[in-house]
């Protein structure tokens, strides 16, 4: 047989699909669940090698485990709303969903060239209406709850998007779409998911993920959330009757609190600030236009104003300036800041500034620089002078406690999720209002609510505000009203996806709660790092408020995390041409890269796949060459899964051999493996080796798998296999030296061989099992492996002289204290350290070491 993936892998999806091989149930009687997720996919046009990557991990735990005994559900779906679809309407005036529909139908054919063994009648498009009247129905229980609520502030904007966007899409102060644009600040009223009543819980729970979460993604959550603890104290306005509360980790620098600081959004500022001082107006709009995630990076210049109103010391009753600064955020806290200008930096760095105070309140143990930030003894602070400021976080906060003028506190970093969209691609907010801008929900019997029709892409504003129907609506009570035309953040379709597929086709209900309470936390998840934050945390949040709804029991949706490294690879730059050379152009000789055309030695530089550097690589291609098989197998074995892969063309050709070389062997040796036994001989030593690999290997397979699935060291494993495969063929089957068991022994190595292969190369895989007329290898279980006949039976026995390693000889086991002693004394490399020595004594260590002491 010539190895020809193009047709055999054809050919085997053919009869997969045809046979619905991969169908899974949510119930299998015996089986234990095992639902293994990857992330699903944005339906962009193409396949790009991190989805390929992601995906070829997927399957082959999916095949593996199921190939290992459990019922598995391994799903696929599309994340089709979102911007790209409707960026791609405004350029060709065509309705988003052609462009999404299109390019669903490519990519799905691109998996399904792949061989990826997901059950396609789970499949979910998250833009078609029986997906998001969900996200509808969610919401509403959720309002009815009070984990929904619209509210006026200053929101991230993103000129380019025409739309508001949640903290989480802003990076570095630029849009997570737009990496150039910059975010700006809009006071608008938008719609948030309560995600801050659950900050504790999605904290505290990191604890249940931390044996199946990577250690970084857990840390990223934990700095997301962002708990402090602390106090808030008040501190009363001078000549008015208000006061201003301040959040505080440091209530032990009390008494070195030289003025205040409250954000440029404070309420103060309209209610008081303005109207007294209207003059200040310019100066504090500047303020508010920087962006949040800037104003508060360390290297941010402090710009502030004062006030002209003063507050009072809690404990001392000094009159202090108020000011009105850029490095205090109205979303943090509470929007205002006792200065302590000798222990915090950025006090400290405003008040040289601005020529303020600085007083010292706490002593280091020893002489050290300004601002001292760290731990110390109480001066300058009344009656707790002298107290360790630890002790003095709590005295003071007792004290302000019984006045009436501070209490303990804490603080979050996360805010509440913003998820208000001014778009057309989303769900629409079940939401409607009266004249006077009251609100009402959409009554549950009139879901979904389909989006507009009658729209038009200008790429000005939201599209939906072109339909003349959408807006118009008649209220419950009778009376005219109208539509709230903001769309939900795509991150809400992300957010359950994974239980849809649990109950894809039910129109009454998202999913079934047994179904839920039997596949959450999900078995294994994979995706990108890039997820850490939003995804994951969105998701963990909606998972846990659907348990509080009663949709299910199960408090975390992802048990096990495993976050795949990127695809690098080499791009070749010329500094003559001033361009990036696609590999093909490109001749590397002891490993420089030149310019084929002009000889030119290229800067080549390992780095992320991009088409900007042409160092991409089209999977389509690659498979399309050198077949699925190879490619997923030289993905799974150039890297462990979670590291970062090195692309290369020889790796895939490396490959593709590999299966070759199997392939030929298996052709030679078949008529062989189905002589059965005869009688001949007894087994030899070269039967006893094989067999002994074998088992060896289907144990090191098995670890490999079950140590956080790394299938690297399972498929070197397995082509050291082949290597002693190729090898017993020579001496044995051709040179006709086979015994009564050989052709057994052959019949179990080809087998299980080509079983463990399987999860990473399932086309070939079922060609050579039909081959041996067994069924697909889906159906059959994983070899087991005898641990006696791992054994060797031979062991390498140290002997050293004086404690000095000088020798080690192999012995085959069952050997007794005399003859080890024998094979040492007697071996040359020992006698030249022993001769004409007297030999005080001998030690034995049984079947490792001998030590001959001499003097
Ligand atoms: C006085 C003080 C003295 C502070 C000191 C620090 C050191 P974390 O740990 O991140 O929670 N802060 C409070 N609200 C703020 C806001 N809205 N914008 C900017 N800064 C704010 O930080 C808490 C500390 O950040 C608080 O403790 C407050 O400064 C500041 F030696 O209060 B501290
Ligand atoms: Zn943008």
């Amino acid at each position: 047989m010539e190895y020809n993936p193009k047709l055999l892998e054809k050919k085997w999806q053919d009869i997969w699909s045809k046979n619905s091989v991969y169908k899974s149930y949510n119930k299998v009687e015996g089986k234990e669940n095992y639902y293994v997720l990857e992330m699903f996919a944005y339906p962009s046009g193409n396949l790009h090698v991190g989805h390929l990557k992601n995906y070829t991990i997927g399957d082959a735990i999916a095949r593996y485990k199921k190939m290992r005994g459990f019922n598995v559900l391994h799903p696929f779906g599309w994340d089709s709303f979102g911007l790209p679809a409707e960026n791609a309407a405004i350029s060709n005036n065509t309705h988003p969903s052609i462009w999404t529909k299109k390019n669903i139908a490519e990519m799905r054919n691109q998996l399904k060239a792949m061989g990826f063994s997901y059950d396609w009648d789970r499949e979910i498009e998250t833009y078609k209406a029986e997906y998001y009247k969900f996200n509808q129905k969610f919401f509403i229980d959720m309002y009815k709850k009070g984990l929904v609520y619209k509210k006026k502030s200053y929101v991230n904007w993103c000129p380019d998007c025409h739309t508001v966007l949640a903290n989480e899409q802003v990076e570095q102060g630029k849009c997570w779409r737009h990496g150039k644009t910059d975010v700006i600040q809009k006071e608008l009223s938008q719609w948030y998911f309560k995600i801050t009543d659950y900050a504790e819980e999605l904290l505290q729970d990191l604890e249940l993920l931390k044996d199946g979460w990577p250690s970084e993604v857990l840390a990223m959550q934990k700095n997301w959330i962002g708990k402090s603890t602390g106090a808030e104290i008040d501190f009363k306005l001078a000549d008015y009757d208000k006061t201003i509360s301040v959040f505080t980790t440091r209530p032990d620098t009390l008494y070195g609190v030289t003025y205040c600081v409250i954000a440029p959004e404070h309420p103060l500022v309209n209610d008081l600030v303005l109207k007294n001082s209207p003059e200040l107006k310019d100066e504090i709009d500047s303020m508010l236009n920087e962006d949040k995630i800037s104003r508060e990076s360390d290297d941010k210049e402090k710009i502030g104003i004062f006030s002209g109103l003063y507050v009072i010391h809690p404990l001392t009753n000094e009159k202090i300036k108020l000011y009105i600064a850029n490095y205090v955020l109205m979303s943090y806290g509470s929007g205002a800041v006792m200065a302590v200008a000798a222990h915090d930096e950025r006090d400290y760095k405003f008040a040289k500034k601005y020529n303020l105070e600085i007083k010292e309140v706490i002593k280091p143990d020893k002489e050290l620089e300004m601002p001292y930030t760290g731990a110390g003894h109480l001066i300058n602070s009344s009656e707790f002078d002298g107290m360790k400021n630890s002790q003095a976080k709590k005295e003071i906060v007792k004290k302000l406690e019984k006045l009436g003028l501070g209490r303990k506190k804490v603080n979050y970093r996360l805010h509440d999720w913003l998820i208000s969209r001014q778009r057309y691609w989303g769900t629409p907010i079940p939401v409607l209002y009266d004249e006077d801008g009251n609100i009402y929900l959409e009554e549950e019997k009139n879901l979904p609510v389909l989006q507009a029709d009658d729209i038009e892409f200008t790429g000005q504003g939201n599209p939906i505000e072109t339909s003349k129907k959408y807006k118009n609506v008649i209220l419950p009570n009778g009376k005219k009203g109208y539509r709230e035309t903001d769309t939900m953040d795509t991150f809400v379709d992300s957010s359950w996806y994974y239980l849809r597929y649990l109950d894809p086709k039910n129109e009454k209900e998202p999913f079934k709660k047994e179904d839920a309470n039997s596949f959450t936390p999900v078995s294994q998840y994979i995706g990108g790092i890039e997820h850490a934050v939003m995804h994951l945390l969105y998701a963990r949040f909606i998972h846990k408020a659907l348990r509080d709804m009663n949709y299910l029991d199960t408090d975390e949706p992802f048990k096990r995390l495993l976050t795949q490294g990127m695809v690098l690879s080499y791009s070749y730059y010329s500094k003559e041409k001033r361009a990036y050379l696609f590999s093909k152009d490109v001749e590397v000789k002891n490993n420089i890269a030149y310019d084929k055309e002009t000889g030119e030695e290229l800067v080549s530089k390992l780095e992320k796949m991009s088409k900007s550097k042409n160092n991409g690589v089209n999977p389509i291609d690659i498979v399309d060459e050198f077949g699925a098989d190879a490619a997923r197998l030289f993905i799974l074995f150039a890297a462990p899964p979670e590291q970062e892969l090195e692309w290369s063309s020889n790796g895939v050709q490396g490959a593709y051999r590999f299966i070759n070389r199997l392939v030929l062997l298996f052709d030679k040796s078949l008529e062989f493996a189905k002589k059965g036994e005869i009688n001949l001989n007894n087994r030899s030593e070269f039967d006893t080796e094989l067999q002994r690999k074998l088992h060896q290997t289907i144990k090191k397979v098995i670890e490999s798998m079950e140590d956080n699935f790394h299938f690297n060291t399972a498929i070197a494993a397995l082509m050291e296999l082949l290597n002693v495969m190729s090898k017993y063929f020579n001496d044995v089957i051709e040179a006709k030296n086979e015994t009564q068991e050989s052709a057994k022994i052959w019949y179990e190595a080809l087998l299980n061989m080509i079983l463990m292969l399987a999860p990473f190369t399932p086309h070939i895989a079922d060609e050579l099992l039909g081959e041996l007329k067994e069924d697909i290898s889906f159906n059959k279980d994983f070899p087991k492996y005898d641990e006696e006949l791992t054994k060797e039976d031979t062991v390498n026995l140290v002997v050293q002289v004086n404690g000095k390693l000088r020798d080690t000889i192999k012995l085959k086991l069952g050997f007794s204290e005399e003859v080890a002693k024998e094979h040492a004394l007697n071996s040359e490399n020992i006698k030249r350290f022993t001769d004409g020595k007297e030999i005080v004594k001998i030690i034995y260590v049984k079947d490792k070491l001998v030590n001959i002491v001499i003097r």
